[in-house]
């Protein structure tokens, strides 16, 4: 099983990334961000109660998006491999990761970090906000929330991951496929190991 983890701030291009490196790759891509959505469309309780951080540009619970995790890492044994988008994005969701994943023999074998500027993340977002029908898209204040909840609770992954030399910094601004090669260069380096 290879286990990679894309991470990087809001708008950062982890979706757009992920979807090509799964073509690539072969691995099951696993978006927390696309999940929580999917249970909003729906208008399950989950979703309903995820909805009330996100329209508000905050993390939902731990204990909710590590339950989703868990159940789709349970419904899917015969993988090769999961990609994961937007998961973790606190310590204490790095730490179940690292336990349910232990639970089936396997680890996080990559941990690629997306380095983008704050202004570029902006200006993508609201870019996106335009057409993307997405409510935490379009409002100036809840962008500047979501990059505010990324700082103080989400960067400190990126060390966590590090500590155990698993973290790579991955520049994430200019041409997407160039982007895209830097990300393969690394993940086919950590596929030899
Ligand atoms: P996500 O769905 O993960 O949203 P995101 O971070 O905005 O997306 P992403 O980073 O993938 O966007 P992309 O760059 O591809 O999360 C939404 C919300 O869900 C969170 O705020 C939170 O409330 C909740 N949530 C999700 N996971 C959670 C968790 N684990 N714990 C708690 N809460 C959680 O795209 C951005 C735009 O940039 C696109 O328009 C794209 O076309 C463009 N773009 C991409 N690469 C580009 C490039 N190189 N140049 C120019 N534009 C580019």
């Amino acid at each position: 099983m290879f286990n990679l983890i894309l991470f990087g701030p809001p708008g950062s291009g982890k979706g757009t990334q992920s979807e090509k490196l799964i073509d690539k790759y072969g691995l099951m891509h696993l978006s927390t961000g696309n999940l929580l959505r999917e249970e909003i469309v729906n208008q399950t309780k989950l979703g309903l109660e995820a909805k009330r951080f996100m329209d508000n540009g905050q993390l939902v619970p731990d204990s909710v998006v590590i339950g989703m995790i868990r159940s789709a890492i349970e419904h899917n044994p015969a993988s090769k491999g999961f990609l994961f988008d937007g998961f973790p994005r606190t310590v204490a969701q790095a730490e179940a990761l690292d336990e349910l994943l232990a639970e089936k023999q396997a680890e996080i074998n990559a941990f690629l970090a997306l380095e983008v500027s704050r202004e570029e993340l902006i200006g993508r977002l609201l870019n996106r906000g335009k057409t993307s029908g997405r409510s935490d898209d379009v409002n100036e204040d809840i962008i500047s929330a979501r990059i505010q909840e990324y700082e103080n609770k989400t960067a400190p992954v990126a060390g966590y991951y590090e500590q155990f030399d698993k973290g790579v910094r991955v520049k994430g601004e200019g041409d997407i496929d160039q982007i895209f090669d830097s990300l393969c260069r690394e993940i086919d380096a950590k596929m030899l190991v």
